[in-house]
């Protein structure tokens, strides 16, 4: 076990009962979304796992351990911080380790405390990709190198449209991700059910996704798989609502000359504020459909 590694009472119970676990960011906590509807979310996804029969194992580096699974009180702790919080990527995690210090972590840092951990399904909202204008900028999440090396299947809602949804399922195919549609045949978009992308995977059941979890497990070779699962159609947001607040968000992040890690959670906030709050709706629904379709998932694995 890494020395470095702190597992919940809950999440090694249910480790020694080989139970279902899935993993869920604490980045979406801190800098996904504003307090209180960070709390109340991150409480209710851990209350859906349960009810599906996964036991929720939400990850943060605190005081540099790295934590899987977090109490009520941490979590809230991390959303009442909220960008105060460092937001902890697959770079900071040496520092905040041999610091001591406090992380929220994105994908890329959750999944490779998952992995250490021995969780192998993590659900999450959006994750990082190719930026708008990345050929000028270079800016591509960490997220999408970590998917080519480490093997955590995560469940996200597609990719929304701050990114360059081509280009990250280019980048993703360079490099050799499965990148599944669940019920679909095109990328969700995140807030819309599709996009004009094809998914170059589709699968129809957990059952069928955990089959080629195993066999991608089986081969011992690294990189993980991406699910995509539309937003269920009651909670889309119409396009002609979320597209033109998107506009408007990137080019106010153009604007500032925000760069740099404070990119995305710039444009997330951005983008809740100019659609009044109807975004944020949008949100919290597809990361509970996530967290539901993981924990199948999981139980199928196990
Ligand atoms: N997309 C969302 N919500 C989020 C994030 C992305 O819709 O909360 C967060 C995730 O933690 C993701 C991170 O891993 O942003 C990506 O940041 P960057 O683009 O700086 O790699
Ligand atoms: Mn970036």
């Amino acid at each position: 076990m890494n020395q470095h590694l702190l597992i919940s009472p809950r999440v090694r119970e249910a480790m020694e009962q080989n139970k279902p676990i899935i993993a869920l960011e604490s980045t979406i906590i801190s800098h996904g979304m504003p307090y209180p509807q960070n709390v109340e979310t991150a409480l209710a996804c851990e209350r859906t796992a349960r009810e599906h029969g996964a036991e929720p194992a939400t990850i943060a580096v605190l005081g540099g351990k790295l934590c899987a699974g977090l109490t009520h009180e941490q979590i809230e702790y991390l959303g009442k911080a909220g960008t105060k919080m460092i937001k902890a990527s697959r770079r900071d995690l040496p520092m905040l380790v041999s610091k001591g210090m406090d992380g929220a972590t994105t994908v890329a840092a959750t999944m490779i405390i998952a992995h250490m951990a021995g969780i192998k399904v993590f659900a999450t909202g959006g994750i990082g990709g190719v930026h708008r204008g990345a050929e000028q900028s270079m800016d591509i999440s960490a997220d999408l190198e970590e998917m080519a090396m480490t093997p955590v299947t995560v469940v996200c809602a597609g990719a929304k449209s701050i990114l360059d949804l081509g280009l990250t399922l280019e980048y993703l195919e360079t490099k050799g991700v499965p990148v599944v549609g669940y019920q679909t045949d095109v990328l969700p978009a995140f807030y819309t059910n599709a996009s004009s992308f094809q998914v170059p995977l589709r699968a129809d059941t957990p059952a069928e996704i955990a089959g080629m979890i195993k066999a991608q497990l089986d081969m011992q070779y690294p990189g993980a798989m991406l699910v995509t699962n539309p937003i269920p159609q009651e909670y889309a947001m119409p396009a002609d609502v979320i597209d033109p607040a998107i506009e408007q968000a990137l080019k106010e992040a153009q604007a500032q000359g925000i760069a740099g890690k404070e990119v995305t959670p710039y444009l997330l906030a951005k983008v809740v504020e100019l659609t009044g709050g109807n975004s944020l709706k949008a949100n919290i629904q597809l990361v509970f459909n996530n967290v539901r379709l993981a924990a199948r998932i999981a139980a199928a694995l196990s």
